[in-house]
């Protein structure tokens, strides 16, 4: 069948099965858009390319799939670059479509030209420029093979303009042959053994585990064998969705801003089973890597991952949910009753006090209190400050709520647009997004894109004037005379904001109010925004300052 290359590339998606793109246009895309138009699938036009690439983040994540994003050569294309970055350091599978000027002018500054590939060759799992439109096809096949198997990743596809408008001969390939390209799924059986026996020795285990999990599928595995082999979990902020969080074996959040208790708990463990996270320096912040009493055994689907922050006894490179299986072939005597018991009473004393009463209205007893109301299958997005670390600590994922944030990268401004995509992913799910007044303040222009595609995410802003992470930093490292360049100096009004933006809006300022707003904000399925004024001196975590709040 000869076709338009653009009209292939559409073609392409829909065998995919893309049915929505979030895009911006402009003249190196037109052809695409073309073809778009006399498509079924749905164009999201955004306001800013850079929430083109959150919000296929939050599209994908919903559903477990991989997200289309599209911007023009140029601006556009740059503006995506934190966007791609963000969903690289968190393995989530994009592929990514950027217009390019005419394949034989590139390379001479032409109007709108960027080297997009050079610039995000080292945060894209892989990336093409297609000089023949014969090649898409197939470019398009690998690319979203590459984004969504082994670790998962952002693909890039640069498409000058006059490629898009030449005719070809569609045939959209059956097989994948990508030589150097073969992830590894299933964990070398005699490692698994090791694994095996070394669990079966051990007195005092903790499992780890990391956003593997959930975007590997292996959550019942995961569950399976925590009830086999009855060792407690914590998590990494990627991991927070990865467990039920109200079962009796799971602990909480390690890391800089971790649970306290769960931090000791590891340096207390005489074994870590880490699973499908890549034990990053934010995770094993709190670890004490003189602690030669802990084996670890590392299971990720990424080799370059394993042993490269703390030193692994037992390497098993495979999938999360193979590798489970396999270690649930053995049979485990462990006697972890008292520790279990232990792990559980502090948990339960750490929330206890992480919800009292402290301040005129606690973000952490707001957040605890919402996410009560959300059902199985609703989905919070945690933007990045001290916001992030409350919403960490109190938004409880119970056994199928999905918690987004972004963990690696920690880009301010991902919450609102990725919340967007979520709620179009997911439109009868409740979708709550969390943020600071900065974080909002970065991409509030996709107020209008939540509008006009009526996706009814609850933007909750946490208003306390400044850039509270950075402030509690600077406090820290220096005293608390030492504050500079964190004040918001001006915030627009934002109830007003929200009028404008034709957003039912309401403000609240103490514990009081919270049951009302969450009536409010939960009455129909439009958006809104609740502003929570609080006090810049609730610090992240109780050992991060603010003496008032232990
Ligand atoms: C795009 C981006 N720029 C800068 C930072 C550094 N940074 C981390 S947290 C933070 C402050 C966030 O302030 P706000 O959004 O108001 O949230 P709060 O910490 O007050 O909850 C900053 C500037 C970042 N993470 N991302």
């Amino acid at each position: 069948m000869k076709i338009k290359a653009a009209e292939a590339i559409v073609k392409c998606f829909e065998i995919e099965n893309t049915d929505v793109i979030f895009g911006y246009p402009g003249g190196a895309v037109l052809p695409l858009y073309e073809a778009l138009r006399n498509s079924n699938i749905k164009h999201v036009l955004v306001r800013q390319e850079q929430s083109a690439a959150h919000m296929a983040s939050g599209y994908g994540r919903a559903l477990n799939k991989t997200g289309v994003c599209i911007a023009t050569s140029g601006p556009g294309a740059t503006n995506l670059i934190t966007g791609i970055a963000t969903a690289y350091m968190d393995s989530i599978p994009l592929v990514v479509i950027t217009g390019q000027v005419s394949s034989n002018s590139i390379g001479r500054d032409m109007f709108q030209e960027a080297d997009i590939i050079g610039a995000t060759e080292s945060f894209t799992k892989n990336s093409y420029l297609v000089k023949d439109a014969n090649e898409l096809p197939r470019v398009i096949k690998e690319a979203f093979y590459i984004a969504s198997t082994g670790r998962k990743g952002p693909v890039l596809i640069d498409i000058p303009r006059d490629v898009q408008e030449k005719t070809i001969d569609f045939i959209y390939p059956q097989e994948i042959n990508i030589r150097g390209y073969k992830p590894t799924f299933i964990g070398n059986p005699r490692q698994v053994k090791r694994a095996a026996d070394m669990i079966n020795k051990s007195h005092k285990p903790v499992i780890c585990i990391g956003g593997g999990v959930r975007s590997g599928n292996a959550m019942e595995e995961l569950e399976l064998f925590v009830e086999k082999c009855k060792i407690p979990v914590v998590c990494s902020l990627m991991g927070i969705d990865s467990f039920d969080n109200d079962s009796p074996y799971f602990a909480g959040l390690i890391g800089s801003h971790g649970y306290p208790f769960a931090n000791k708990m590891i340096n207390e463990s005489d074994l870590l089973i880490v699973i499908g996270a890549r034990f990053a320096d934010r995770t094993t912040f709190m670890m004490e890597k003189s602690n030669h009493r802990q084996n670890i055994i590392h299971i990720d689907i990424d080799p370059a991952e394993i042993g490269k922050n703390f030193e692994t006894r037992i390497p098993v490179v495979g999938d999360a949910k193979e590798t489970l299986n396999s270690l649930l072939e053995y049979s485990y005597k462990l006697d972890t009753a008292d520790w279990l018991k232990d792990v559980q009473t502090r948990r339960k004393n750490y929330l206890k006090k992480l919800f009292a009463k402290k301040a005129s209205l606690n973000p952490k007893l707001l957040i605890n209190k919402i996410s009560s109301f959300m059902e199985n299958g609703s989905i919070w997005v945690a933007d990045v400050g001290v916001n992030q670390i409350w919403a960490a600590h109190s938004f409880i994922a119970g056994k199928n709520k999905k918690f987004l944030t972004s963990g690696g990268l920690g880009t301010m401004g991902y919450s609102l647009p990725s919340s967007i995509g979520a709620k179009l992913a997911a439109p009868r799910k409740k979708v709550v997004a969390s943020m600071g007044d900065g974080g909002f303040q970065m991409l509030m222009s996709d107020l209008a894109t939540a509008k006009e595609y009526s996706a009814g995410v609850k933007f909750i802003i946490f208003n306390n004037k400044k850039l509270g992470m950075v402030r509690e930093l600077q406090k820290n490292a220096y005293n608390e005379n030492s504050f500079f360049g964190i004040d918001l100096g001006f915030n627009p009004n934002f109830m007003k904001l929200a009028d404008a933006y034709g957003i039912k809006g309401m403000k609240i300022a103490d514990d009081s109010e919270a049951d009302h707003a969450i009536q409010e904000i939960f009455k129909d399925n439009e958006p809104f925004i609740l502003e929570c004024i609080v006090d810049p001196d609730i610090p992240s975590v109780p050992h991060m300052g603010g003496e008032n709040y232990e």
